[in-house]
């Protein structure tokens, strides 16, 4: 290739391509120079002056770090003059720092000790005035001790350059310049974000996990690496342990997906898994009390109730929740007992709650419904439009690249009602009414349209269905849409001339050079997903995309960000009541036949229920028996006391869970699983890319991993699967699933691979709908503004929205059991905006009441910008403010998704 060149490094002759700096040339060809403040993820900074060399014909030592390599030069690397220089770095940075390496929790591990012992300083020959900083340990998370920093500031360019939290930075000059928040105030007043990347960064003890202090020497530790347990980007996570206890974690610098990165909750949300309260034991209900069983027993409760509901009023009296929490192998086995031990399709899970539109929508536009691009596309895409998603809480490691591509130039636009932090870092921020999204995108693509700005040629080559689509928006002028999003139609305007690649004022295609001015990704959470229209909002966004011709292509595409951490794989496995394993639909023969075949026994071709219609069809009496692993619907359904009252009036429930949720406490039989810590399996993440999860711990107690529970009942219910271990149902389940038939454990073990990935020697898809779509021709659809099925009026005058925190997880079963976790975000609140305040006379932190159609809380008040003044926001993590007392079940007719972001509520202040 042109570009490569040859130097020579300690008279090695060195391969290196243009653009390399010495440092990196060096470490191609494995030669080591010793480095203090250089990170490979960060931009050099050359303070530390370790890891100088000398060149020929140059005067002075270099910094390798920011050397740029060029052709011919010759380099040394070590001898005297580098060694002198570097012993004097070092002997410098120990006259300031502690010499209590023999307590510091990182002797071991730390650098600057490794430096000096390699360069063979033994005593601080410089003596003078000293930094004496007091340990900091006003925060939950991490110790701060600045005696021993060394100023090398990776902590502070990590804070900047890749979380974009900005809450450090270097403070004074000379002698007393320091790493300090703003005026030095403890962190949680600042814009931290807990993701302790700092953490990991710092090269030695000023920085160090709460949890690892007083727990033993780095060399002590083993660690296994594994998938996080949260959300679904699946970051990789590395588990330190000594003699089986936690100690530590920290992100995965080997895996693809995170390179290194994690958010708050994966690097210090995990000290649930070894709480007292979790379940150790079955429990049988007895005298109305749950009271411990073996699991001998508990399965045969378990069995002879459902088997008997099923066989007197039908098996689809019968009903069952599988899990996104948990493995493809144990939503496998749960989806394969319902269909063929139970005879019944009413399985379903909480993707239901979630991305059911984007699953529905994106098979109707493209013929499959998930991601189209992988996570790592955005960090060069040119636009990225975000909408609906609240990624630096809900997705925290995809939106530092989202933020990175910002800095770098890229366009973004929000489209959000809320101002979400995002909004900081978007060119266009566009605060539309909750609820009003088909009317938003079909304003942009009526001005994409009007100013001839389409990707005609690929509607034409790739498309069909095109020329009714344009006609249904031509009345959809930015004029049209004003009022009934509230956003102004200039706007409008300019966020579709920059969607469409129009603004061309921003690009430095020098430094990014994958850019085409042209291609704009779609990211995309609940705001479009949750709403009685939510097959509409998908459908709309995938018409936008068409129109633009962003499909199929790099730094593009229709990107649904996936939730939980293995809801995509839950969805793959067939845990819906409408398809099979691969989205092989239950109604189609053939396909049934085949696992008919495989399985032994003919199955149910009736779709069967979904979430919200089971909880209907237990009022209704149709439903009498129900089996849920791993949800909480007490709590993360919608109009919860009508669920409640559900779940009460049930003839017969177990729930399979690692704690005593809300809906356990309904239960008549409760199963304990195993965490994700505690298994091995798969999950699949938002980008398709399936990850092999590896045990760190042992379940407590009694309890079992999921899958051998699956597997115990189908064996006490007298089936046995011929199943024992997870990789034997993977390798069954890749058989009979397309997608994943190149796909094995070990296969995934060298690496993660996305799906489809058909064969064995196949490389997996990062990208789909590359030559054609799923369906043949990527279909528009004409789709109208219709609003929300609640709207304000005299006595519920505001709209309620719903969502998530960074700190929180859902119903809070794991994350409220978080020490750390609990201590940043203790307590549920209701976002109001000041005007709206100042007219309920409620002031800040004032308690209020909130009531809807069906019930009301008491909760605080924050009084916020965030939201506009008809608009409040609850998160929904919170049991004793829960919003989903407030929440309307009206569902998406196509995809049965309920409207979990637009209902109408009222304020006051509380009483008393
Ligand atoms: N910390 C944390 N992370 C999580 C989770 C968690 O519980 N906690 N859960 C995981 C799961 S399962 C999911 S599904 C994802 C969800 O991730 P997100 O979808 O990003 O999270 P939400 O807070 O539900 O909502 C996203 C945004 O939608 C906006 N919004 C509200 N109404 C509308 C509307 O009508 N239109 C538009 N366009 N936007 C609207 C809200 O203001 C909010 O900013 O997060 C995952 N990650
Ligand atoms: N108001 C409102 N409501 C919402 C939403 C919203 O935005 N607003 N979002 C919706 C969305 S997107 C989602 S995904 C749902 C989530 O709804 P759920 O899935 O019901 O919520 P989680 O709290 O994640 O429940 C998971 C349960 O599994 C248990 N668990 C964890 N790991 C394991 C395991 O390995 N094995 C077993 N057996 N159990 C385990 C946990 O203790 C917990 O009880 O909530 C929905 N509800
Ligand atoms: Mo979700």
């Amino acid at each position: 290739m042109t570009d490569e060149f040859t130097l020579i490094i300690d008279g090695r002759e060195v391969i290196a391509r243009r653009g390399m700096t010495v440092m990196q040339a060096a470490d191609s060809a494995g030669i080591r120079i010793p480095r203090l403040c250089y990170h490979p993820q960060l931009e050099p900074f050359a303070g530390c002056r370790l890891c100088v060399v000398e060149v020929e014909g140059m005067k002075t030592l270099a910094a390798s770090c920011a050397l740029p390599a060029a052709p011919g030069i010759i380099v040394r690397t070590d001898g005297e003059r580098v060694t002198a220089a570097r012993r004097l770095a070092v002997e410098l940075l120990l006259s300031d720092h502690p010499a209590d390496c023999l307590t510091c929790e990182k002797c071991g591990r730390c650098e600057l000790q490794q430096y000096a012992y390699e360069l063979g300083v033994r005593e601080q020959p410089f003596v003078g005035e000293r930094h004496y900083d007091a340990l900091d340990d006003t925060n939950p998370c991490f110790l701060r001790e600045y005696a021993k920093c060394i100023l090398c500031g990776r902590c502070v360019s990590m804070c900047h350059d890749i979380v974009g939290a900005g809450a450090i930075d270097f403070a004074h000059r000379g002698f007393t310049c320091r790493v300090a928040s703003p005026f030095g105030r403890p962190l949680q007043e600042t814009t931290c974000v807990f993701c302790g990347q700092c953490v990991q960064a710092c090269p030695t003890g000023a920085l160090v996990e709460r949890s690892r202090a007083g727990k033993g020497r780095e060399w002590e530790f083993s660690t296994v690496r594994t998938i996080c347990g949260y959300c679904g980007v699946g970051c990789g996570l590395t588990f330190y342990l000594n003699h089986g206890e936690i100690i530590k974690v920290e992100g995965d610098e080997n895996n693809p997906v995170n390179r290194g990165r994690t958010c708050v909750k994966g690097r210090f949300g995990w000290d649930f898994l070894t709480r007292p309260d979790r379940l150790t034991s079955p429990l049988v209900r007895k005298d109305g009390e749950l009271a411990p069983a073996t699991w001998d027993e508990a399965l045969q409760v378990v069995v002879s109730n459902l088997s008997r509901i099923g066989s007197e009023h039908g098996p689809d009296s019968l009903a069952f929740l599988a899990s996104a929490k948990c493995t493809n192998e144990e939503n496998y086995l749960m989806q394969r007992l319902t269909r063929q031990v139970f005879a019944t399709n009413n399985i379903d899970h909480c993707a239901r709650l979630c991305h059911a539109s984007t699953v529905a929508g994106l098979a109707l536009a493209f013929g499959s419904g998930a991601m189209t691009n992988p996570i790592a596309d955005l960090r060069r895409a040119p636009c990225i439009l975000v909408i609906g998603s609240n990624t630096s809480e809900g997705h925290p490691v995809i939106a530092y690249e989202i933020k990175q591509a910002a800095r770098d130039g890229a366009t973004l636009i929000v489209a959000d009602p809320r101002r979400i932090d995002l909004c900081d870092y978007a060119a266009h921020w566009l605060r539309q009414r909750p609820g009003s999204d088909v009317a938003l995108v079909n304003a942009l693509m009526n001005v994409i349209l009007s100013e001839g700005l389409a990707d005609e040629a690929f509607i034409a080559a790739r498309t069909e269905g095109f020329d009714d689509f344009r006609s249904s928006v031509t009345e959809c002028t930015p004029e049209w849409a004003e009022p009934i999003t509230g956003v102004p139609a200039e706007d409008i305007r300019s966020a579709a001339r920059a969607f469409a690649g129009a603004d061309a004022t921003l690009r430095s295609s020098e430094a990014t050079p994958l850019r085409s001015t042209r291609r704009a990704a779609i990211v995309y959470a609940m705001g479009i997903t949750q709403s009685s229209h939510g097959t509409d909002n998908v459908l709309a966004l995938a018409n936008l995309a068409m129109l633009t011709g962003n499909l199929g292509k790099p730094n593009a595409g229709v990107n649904p960000l996936r939730g939980q951490n293995n809801v995509q794989g839950a969805c793959d496995m067939g845990a819906l009541p409408n398809v099979l394993p691969g989205y092989q639909r239950v109604d189609d023969d053939a396909l049934r036949r085949k696992f008919e075949q495989a399985w032994g026994n003919e199955l149910p071709s009736q779709p069967g229920l979904t979430v919200v219609e089971m909880m209907n069809a237990v009022e209704s009496g149709q439903i009498r028996g129900m089996y849920i692993m791993g949800e909480n619907p007490a709590l993360s359904d919608p109009d919860i006391c009508h669920v409640r009252k559900a779940l009460e009036e049930i003839e017969f429930l177990v729930v399979q869970d690692i704690f005593l949720s809300e809906t356990a406490a309904y239960a008549d039989v409760v199963l304990p699983g195993a965490a994700f810590a505690e298994k091995g399996g798969t999950f699949t993440n938002t980008e398709r890319r399936v990850q092999l999860v590896r045990r760190v711990l042992s379940p407590p107690g009694e309890a079992r991993e999921d899958w051998r529970i699956l597997l115990d009942m189908a064996r006490t219910a007298g089936q046995d699967f011929g199943l024992d271990s997870e990789s034997a149902v993977f390798d069954e389940m890749a058989a009979l699933t397309p997608s994943y038939a190149g796909m094995s454990p070990a296969r995934l073990d060298q690496a993660p691979l996305h799906w489809p990935c058909p064969s064995p020697d196949h490389a997996g898809t990062p990208i789909l709908h590359t030559e054609r779509f799923t369906r043949g021709k990527g279909l528009f659809h004409v789709v109208s503004y219709r609003p929300p099925a609640e709207e304000p009026d005299a006595e519920y005058p505001l709209i309620l929205t719903t969502g998530r925190i960074l700190y929180h997880f859902h119903t809070g079963t794991v994350s409220r059991r978080s020490a750390s976790l609990d201590s940043l975000a203790p307590e549920g609140y209701v976002e109001i905006n000041p005007a709206t305040a100042a007219a309920l006379a409620v002031a800040d932190g004032e308690r209020v009441r909130v009531s809807s159609r069906r019930g009301q809380i008491e909760i605080r008040c924050r009084v916020t910008e965030r939201v506009g003044r008809e608009v409040v926001f609850i998160p929904f993590h919170f049991a004793e403010s829960a919003a989903n007392v407030l929440t309307n079940a009206a569902l998406d007719p196509q995809a049965k998704i309920p409207e979990f972001k637009v209902c109408a509520v009222r304020v006051e202040k509380a009483q008393g």
